[in-house]
């Protein structure tokens, strides 16, 4: 991939923004969990018998569902078991800082009471409660930050949105009436309703035009002005950049603010199919590798129908957790590390604490990195007992730790001059 396609340009950061104080909290925050969930996770990825290939959410794309059919979906929709303290208490858990949670995807169907349309979660469920004002109650009580998704280009429900060429003729839409009436009245509504929200993170800008893009970021500065945007509001206007889907880019990007979205099986909306899970490892060292590099890693849920989240994404959430329980000090608040693109470790950094992140730990016990002008080291991991000496040769850093690696997932040395 070339670095084009890890950022394209119209996800990109505004210029400037990367000097906006706004982004503090964010810039520190590192890890976020992503929420993608709607009436698709009634069929998970099934349709009429059939499996439906790619990822959940785009089911009724994919099979070209008519709105008439895909509707009767909403009448199905009784989360009973969507409990929000417990999804925010398993973010707080994972060590995630900030939610951002579906609040229409492309599929057109509201997760909140909106005035806008009867298809919403209120007005057209029998569960009929807002689960975006729970949520919203219970980040508020647990100190996590919320964030809203907002599909502002694509509605394939909408007869004047994008996407749906199936029931809708594309000559015959009216793109400029449906963002003013109906993507800019719901975007005020879901910054009015439920308190502070951190970001809106738009999607798939598509064909929005430069002035629309304008005008919605002018809007969620107007009435939340520490609401962040990210880049996919398009023609790079975003308070920050955002990456393409699960992509890592290959070196340190300094010069921007951005952040992967990403999935921890393939599909981001709950598919009963899908069970190609990452390890925990992976994950971890996929926060490690992006952190290092400069980037936020927003790691995504997709509860099913019921609102039960799924329990691998649990297992490997709590596990991720633990590990940040005992080496969050590498994570949080750092910047990118001196020593970047090397095999099998990587680098954070904090004041004048460098952190080694080691993903390959040498069978030796002796980790040689470059001169780093640094005299003692320390086992980030308080449980490790074995010793751990530090030595300048020559022009190198010389670590000598135990033959086999102290942590099973990643182990972390912090290193001070
Ligand atoms: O089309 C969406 C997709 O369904 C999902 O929401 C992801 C999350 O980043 N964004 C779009 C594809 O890039």
């Amino acid at each position: 991939m070339t670095e084009i396609e890890y950022f394209k340009p119209e996800r990109g950061q505004r210029p400037g923004a990367n000097q906006d104080p706004r982004l503090d909290w964010w810039r520190a925050a590192k890890f976020g969990m992503f929420i993608h969930w709607g009436v698709y996770a009634i069929p998970a990825g099934v349709w009429k018998g059939e499996h439906i290939p790619g990822i959940g959410e785009w089911i009724m794309l994919r099979a070209e569902i008519p709105i008439a059919e895909y509707e009767q979906l909403a009448p199905q929709f009784n989360p009973v078991k969507y409990d929000a303290d417990e999804i925010v208490k398993l973010a707080k858990s994972a060590g995630q800082k900030y939610i951002v949670l579906t609040s229409k995807h492309h599929d057109g169907f509201c997760m909140y009471g909106t005035k806008e349309t009867d298809y919403n979660i209120v007005d057209g469920t029998p569960y009929g409660q807002d689960i975006l004002k729970d949520l919203a109650e219970a980040c508020a009580r647990e100190g996590i930050k919320l964030g809203l998704y907002y599909s502002q280009t694509q509605d394939w429900h909408h007869p004047n949105g994008f996407g749906n060429t199936w029931d809708f003729n594309e000559d015959e839409q009216d793109f400029v009436d449906y963002i003013d009436n109906y993507v800019k009245p719901q975007v005020r509504e879901i910054l009015s309703n439920y308190g502070p929200i951190a970001i809106i993170w738009f999607d798939t800008p598509k064909i929005i035009g430069r002035q629309q893009s304008q005008e919605l970021l002018e809007l969620v500065h107007e009435l939340q002005p520490d609401c962040l945007v990210c880049g996919r509001l398009g023609n790079q206007l975003g308070d920050y950049a955002t990456a393409q889907d699960n992509a890592i880019p290959p070196d340190l990007q300094a010069e921007i603010d951005w952040e992967t979205p990403a999935t921890i099986n393939d599909t981001w909306g709950f598919k009963t199919q899908d069970h190609n899970w990452k390890s925990t490892t992976r994950l971890i060292q996929n926060l490690v590798e992006i952190v290092s590099k400069g980037g936020n890693y927003l790691l995504n849920i997709g509860p099913d129908a019921e609102g039960a989240i799924p329990q691998p994404s649990v297992e490997r959430l709590q596990g991720m957790g633990a590990w940040l329980d005992a080496h969050g000090e590498s994570i949080y608040g750092t910047v990118p590390g001196p020593l970047q693109g090397q095999e099998g470790y990587r680098t954070t950094r904090k004041g004048d604490a460098i952190y080694v992140h080691i993903f390959d730990w040498p069978p030796s016990g002796r980790l040689v990195l470059p001169e780093l002008e640094v005299k003692s080291g320390t086992w980030l991991d308080a449980g490790v007992e074995s010793p751990l000496a530090v030595n300048c040769v020559g022009d190198s850093t010389v670590i000598l730790g135990p033959a086999a690696a102290p942590n099973e997932h990643v182990t972390v040395i912090k290193l001070t001059k």
